[in-house]
């Protein structure tokens, strides 16, 4: 989140960030945002209200800012059909493996267990399906045999804080879109994830 707003104020950047919205009121990101200048809006979610009436809650609040897109960055709640169908096409997530490997939560741990030699992230148009909407991005990492949850993690996030600001670009420019379940760059559809090199 602090790569995108940091991002958002390059010389001719694409975008702007509106708001910050965490359903954490203590949230690290929450703090962050504000350091950063931008506003924030923390929708608490107790446990009596159901995720139903909790999305729509989300979804209106969101709707308030009337944003092009909207970015999950560590946003651990499921978002449910009807919130994603509020925003069709229009949220983006990072999740942190090389999709469609290793979806769900506590990656880097399951990574190292499999002995897998990369790992990496990906930026994926966010459907109903979990971690299983049409991905955008990826980059790569090595694994080395020294590497401990900690470490691989780092690595990660050092990708994670280029290729998210680039696909939310691509996005805002109007290069990418969300049609037919498909991501779609420059009008073509992406039947792979994009292999980021450092060349985009
Ligand atoms: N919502 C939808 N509909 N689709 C996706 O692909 C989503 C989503 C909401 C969040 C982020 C994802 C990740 O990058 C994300 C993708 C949380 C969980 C989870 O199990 C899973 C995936 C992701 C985020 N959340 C638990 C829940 O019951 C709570 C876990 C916790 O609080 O620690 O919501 O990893």
């Amino acid at each position: 989140m602090r790569a995108l707003i940091e991002r958002s104020r390059d010389a001719g950047a694409a975008y702007t960030v509106s708001k910050v919205f965490s359903d954490k009121p203590d949230a690290a990101g929450l703090e962050a945002a504000r350091n950063l200048g931008v506003p924030v809006q923390a929708l608490a979610a107790a446990k009596t209200v159901d995720r139903a009436a909790y999305d729509r809650a989300l979804a209106a609040a969101i709707a308030d800012c009337s944003p092009s897109l909207i970015v999950l960055a560590g946003f651990m709640r499921i978002l449910s059909a009807q919130f994603v169908a509020d925003f069709a096409g229009k949220i983006l997530n990072i999740h942190p493996s090389l999709l469609p490997k290793f979806p769900g939560l506590h990656t880097h741990r399951r990574v190292l267990e499999a002995h897998e030699p990369q790992h990496g992230a990906t930026v994926h148009f966010v459907t109903a399906q979990l971690d299983g909407g049409p991905p955008v991005i990826q980059a790569r990492v090595a694994v080395t045999a020294n590497d401990d949850e900690a470490s691989l993690a780092a690595r990660v996030q050092a990708q994670e804080h280029r290729i998210y600001p680039l696909a939310v670009r691509w996005f805002c420019e109007g290069r990418l879109r969300y049609g037919d379940g498909q991501a779609w760059l420059d009008g073509r559809q992406l039947r792979e994830p994009v292999q980021f090199t450092g060349a985009e």
